[in-house]
């Protein structure tokens, strides 16, 4: 899977410094820009050159995924409204998913020249350092990166209360604005935890992999294993504090 890291790293040049304005606007705070495009165009026709009998399930194409065979999931910049600001903080994500799991994973930030990847079994990597999820702090010295669901207001309230229990229990809260990379820090022990109410299966497939693979506890907000097929609320964290932070989440999901 050399080949498809390199590939990553040569798609993300089109992935500009500078502030890229959107081309179109799929919702409030939710848009498009030609840098999502060129990402997702070269890397389905590499992707599609190199593995042709393989799918390919991508954020910004209308598509339906065939599961029967392998199928490439891919978001070509998670965390668009920080590119369009020009805030430095989004990644190209890859999973390949195949015979029922995903079996690769890669989420490559080109502002901070990170590349995070892990295949099934193999372990999990940061610019091919091992790593690991061990925050090192109990929950009350923890930080808890919490995804805000930007584009589900109606569930805003619901990110308040979260904040407000998550602030009261942990050390403190980050919020990064890449769901790939938040699973990624705390796979790397950055983060003692990342959760967020609903992402889609481009957003955290290669993410979770990773996280697992660094030795993260993940699921559901029910605490069930995630299926990265399907849209889901998601959470990875540290062993240690896992069951603290989902009884956090059930007892907001209960009021
Ligand atoms: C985004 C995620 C972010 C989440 C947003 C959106 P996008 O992905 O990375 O964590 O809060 O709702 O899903 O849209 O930038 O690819």
């Amino acid at each position: 899977m050399d080949q498809v890291l390199a590939l990553m790293r040569e798609a993300a040049s089109r992935m500009t410094g500078a502030a890229c304005p959107a081309v179109s606007r799929k919702g409030r705070g939710n848009f498009v820009t030609q840098a999502d495009l060129a990402v997702q165009e070269f890397l389905r026709g590499a992707l599609q050159e190199r593995f042709p009998d393989y799918g390919f399930f991508s954020e910004e194409q209308e598509n339906q995924a065939d599961f029967s065979r392998p199928v490439w999931i891919l978001d070509p910049i998670d965390g668009t409204a920080n590119f369009v600001a020009g805030y430095g903080h989004s990644a190209i994500s890859l999973a390949l998913y195949q015979e029922g799991a995903v079996s690769f994973g890669a989420v490559y930030n080109p502002f901070s020249g990170e590349m995070f990847h892990a295949g099934r079994g193999k372990g999990a990597f940061c610019n091919g350092a091992p790593i690991r999820a061990e925050h090192g702090a109990a929950l009350p010295d923890a930080l808890i990166e919490l995804g805000t669901m930007p584009y589900y207001k109606d569930r805003a309230a619901e990110v308040g209360r979260l904040t407000e229990e998550l602030l009261l229990a942990a050390g403190d809260i980050r919020r990064g604005g890449s769901a790939a990379l938040a699973f990624c820090y705390t796979a790397a022990g950055r983060t003692g935890a990342m959760l967020e109410g609903l992402l889609q299966p481009w957003d955290y497939a290669a993410g979770l992999l990773i996280a697992e693979e660094a030795g993260a506890e993940t699921g559901d907000w029910a605490g069930r294993p995630l299926d990265p097929r399907k849209p889901s609320a998601v959470l990875a964290a540290d062993k240690r504090i896992f069951a603290e932070v989902l009884a956090i989440i059930q007892k907001i999901r209960k009021e």
